[in-house]
């Protein structure tokens, strides 16, 4: 795989690296991604009808059933390449944060440390009615029962406020970073997809890596269309053999 090599030497010299990611970098892991049109976990449903506190209120039984499926799915889910190589750049630069919009917990399973989950953790658990201790969770029903009330997963749904520690720490991250990342994200769910812009508008270099063209892709500094599990080993090997010899010299 080629890179060009102005890329790789600003990856070598980078003190701040911040990553984004989305389901796209889970997706060779067998898990879906949300906006596919044909395997999406919308493609059957419209998120509405799942991701938003008044589905749950109209029908908590079957938005706990999706996410119990989900989370099944995840437990059995592998890290792919894409998961590990993000875990060895973590190691390589002096700073790094990964701000991830999974849910999925591959990412911590992979060995990241430096983290941030914008979008809360599928493995988790929270009472619907009340701000109840979680020793008195009855997962198996997914019942509270200090109050009776519905559990329901620990994620952030559309019009929810995203966790303002999380939040917090990925704009200060991405306005101060040298280079920023975008992986495996449609870029179309906010505030997440503002984050790149933050970093821009500082004068980060941003990069993308995914299968599909996003609003970002136009605007991003280098744009690698293809799966993360390929490009982001790539990347790390390239960074890491000095003389490599398929480095190019300008974007490409
Ligand atoms: C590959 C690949 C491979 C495939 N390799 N790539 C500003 C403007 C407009 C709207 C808003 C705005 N600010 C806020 C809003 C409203 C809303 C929003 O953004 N709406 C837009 C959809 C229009 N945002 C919110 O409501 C957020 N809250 C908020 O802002 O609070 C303040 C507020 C409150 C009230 C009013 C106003 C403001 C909360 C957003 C919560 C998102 N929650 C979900 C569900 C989480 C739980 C769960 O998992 O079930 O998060 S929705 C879903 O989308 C999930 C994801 O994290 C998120 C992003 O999706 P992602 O990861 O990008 O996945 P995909 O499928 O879209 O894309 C995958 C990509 O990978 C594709 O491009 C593929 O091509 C690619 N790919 N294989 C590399 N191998």
């Amino acid at each position: 795989m080629n890179f060009p090599s102005s890329l790789v030497t600003s990856l070598r010299d980078a003190q701040r690296i911040v990553a984004l990611t989305g389901a796209g970098i889970s997706a060779e892991s067998g898990l879906s991604t949300f906006r596919d049109a044909q395997t999406g976990l919308w493609s059957k449903f419209k998120p509405e009808q799942l991701a938003t506190a008044e589905a749950f209120q109209r029908d908590p039984k079957f938005v706990q059933d999706w996410y119990a499926l989900r989370r099944e799915q995840a437990l059995k889910a592998e890290p792919n390449a894409g998961h590990l190589a993000l875990a060895e750049m973590e190691k390589r630069a002096p700073e790094f944060l990964l701000v991830t919009q999974n849910v999925d917990g591959l990412h911590a399973r992979a060995g990241s440390n430096r983290m941030v989950e914008l979008h809360g953790n599928i493995h988790r658990f929270r009472c619907f009615e009340n701000d109840c201790a979680s020793e008195n969770f009855d997962i198996e029903n997914g019942r509270c029962r200090s109050c009776g009330g519905n559990l329901r997963p620990d994620v952030v749904w559309f019009g929810e406020m995203l966790p303002t520690d999380a939040l917090g720490k990925a704009i200060d991250a991405a306005e101060e970073c040298d280079v920023f990342f975008s992986i495996g994200t449609s870029s179309v769910v906010y505030p997440a997809a503002d984050l790149w812009r933050r970093a821009k508008e500082r004068g980060a270099i941003v990069i993308e890596i995914n299968k599909d063209p996003t609003p970002l892709t136009s605007l991003a500094d280098y744009s690698f269309l293809g799966k993360s599990g390929e490009i982001l080993p790539a990347l790390i090997d390239a960074i890491r053999n000095k003389n490599k010899v398929h480095e190019t010299s300008g974007p490409e």
